[in-house]
């Protein structure tokens, strides 16, 4: 019911803290299965500072647009690229959505097909269903990477693009991607690369040390990628990235807003109004902990994924579906659906959906966590 009369803002407020309190929070160390963490308190202050920017408008706000070409222009050197052309959206979803838009406005065909792996993030599912793009799903490999040699199979005259993945959403794990773009350069198809997840983290792994495959501009093919700020970026949510190699993948999306109170602009983004504080919360970011910041929280998440899919091993009747490629780590169990139950009932903030559990290890994950969900796993175990 829609109050007749206000209250004062302390009842509004402790109305809002009483019905929140059954919510999870990062802060508790009870969230494993999220990509998200409570965001960094530098930006949670820009937020705060900047919350009225509008990038939907940028002719009013143009500081803060040229401030997202160069969280754009950063974050393209982070993947290899000079110069790249895109924004700072909403999410993966909006981000992988735009990609495939871009892709299929630019094939001209009459029955567009997307060739994309079974791992796929069910994003693509909405992007299909909403631009009338065909998806192909191309088998995985024993590894859980996509089947290279079935892609190039699935390819028809119909084919816009293909979509390899920098970074799964169930296990982490990361596409053949220098094999993938020569296939598309052979073939002359774009490849898009979902790293929302990987993106802000392959680049660090790689930096220290790790063997991870190349995944980003620096292969011809790679004609655009999603790399989300607001999973381990450490941005508040709403904060996706996609960028193009070239400005023509842009053209192909942008539509005419020929009024705005700033002056006409062609607009590519799915939303009109969107924040400007969480672009310049990208900016920030990235400004303020640079290539050594991010590389040490990577350092942190990826040797607690290491040990904890060392202690998970120990446990009997527990098993990794495989071995840890980022910080992300899956395993099965002997009886799962109990398991998951027991574990939600203890308070776990986990799910079993594909029939496995994933545990992300995000920033807000600590070991001492991780103990207390090893001791609860393993009493479980039990039986
Ligand atoms: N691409 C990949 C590879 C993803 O993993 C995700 C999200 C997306 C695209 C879509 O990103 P947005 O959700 O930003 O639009 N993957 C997570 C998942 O489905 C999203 C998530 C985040 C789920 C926090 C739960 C959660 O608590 O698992």
């Amino acid at each position: 019911m829609f109050p007749e009369r206000g209250a004062g803002e302390e009842e509004v407020l402790s109305e809002l803290r009483r019905k929140t309190a059954e919510d999870l929070t990062f802060d508790s160390g009870r969230i494993l299965g999220s990509m998200c963490t409570y965001p960094h308190p530098f930006a949670i202050k820009i937020i705060t500072e900047f919350i009225d920017r509008n990038l939907g408008d940028p002719g009013l706000h143009v500081g803060s647009r040229k401030v997202e070409e160069e969280a754009i222009e950063m974050l393209s050197s982070l993947l290899g690229l000079e110069r790249g052309y895109g924004h700072i959206v909403s999410g993966g979803t909006e981000a992988n959505i735009l990609a495939v838009r871009a892709f299929r406005n630019l094939a001209d065909v009459e029955k567009p097909e997307l060739i994309l792996p079974k791992s796929a993030h069910f994003s693509f599912i909405k992007a299909g269903e909403m631009l009338g793009v065909k998806l192909v799903w191309a088998e995985l490999n024993e590894d859980y990477t996509v089947n290279v040699r079935d892609v190039e199979e699935k390819i028809t005259d119909n084919t816009i693009g293909i979509v390899g993945i920098a970074g799964t959403t169930g296990l982490g794990v990361v596409d053949d991607i220098p094999a993938l773009s020569d296939v598309a350069l052979d073939y002359g198809l774009p490849l898009h690369v979902d790293a929302a997840f990987g993106g802000f983290v392959i680049p660090f792994a790689k930096g220290l040390g790790y063997e991870l495959p190349d995944f980003d501009f620096r292969l011809k093919g790679v004609k655009s990628i999603t790399i989300d700020p607001h999973k381990m970026g450490m941005v508040p949510i709403p904060a996706g990235g996609i960028i193009f190699r070239e400005k023509k993948y842009i053209d192909a999306i942008s539509v005419l807003a020929p009024y705005l109170a700033g002056g006409r602009i062609w607009q590519a983004t799915i939303t009109g109004t969107r924040p400007g504080a969480n672009a310049l919360a990208v900016w920030a970011m990235i400004k303020h902990l640079g290539f050594e910041g991010y590389k040490e929280i990577v350092r942190k998440a990826m040797e607690l994924s290491r040990w904890f899919a060392g202690e998970l091993k120990k446990i009997p009747g527990v098993y990794l579906i495989r071995e840890p490629v980022l910080n992300i780590v899956s395993f099965g169990t002997e009886n799962l659906e109990r398991v998951e139950e027991e574990l939600k009932r203890r308070g776990w903030g986990i799910s079993a959906h594909r029939g496995y559990i994933r545990i992300v290890l995000m920033p807000h994950v600590r070991k001492e966590h991780l103990e207390e969900f090893l001791r609860d796993l393993r009493e479980i175990m039990k039986g």
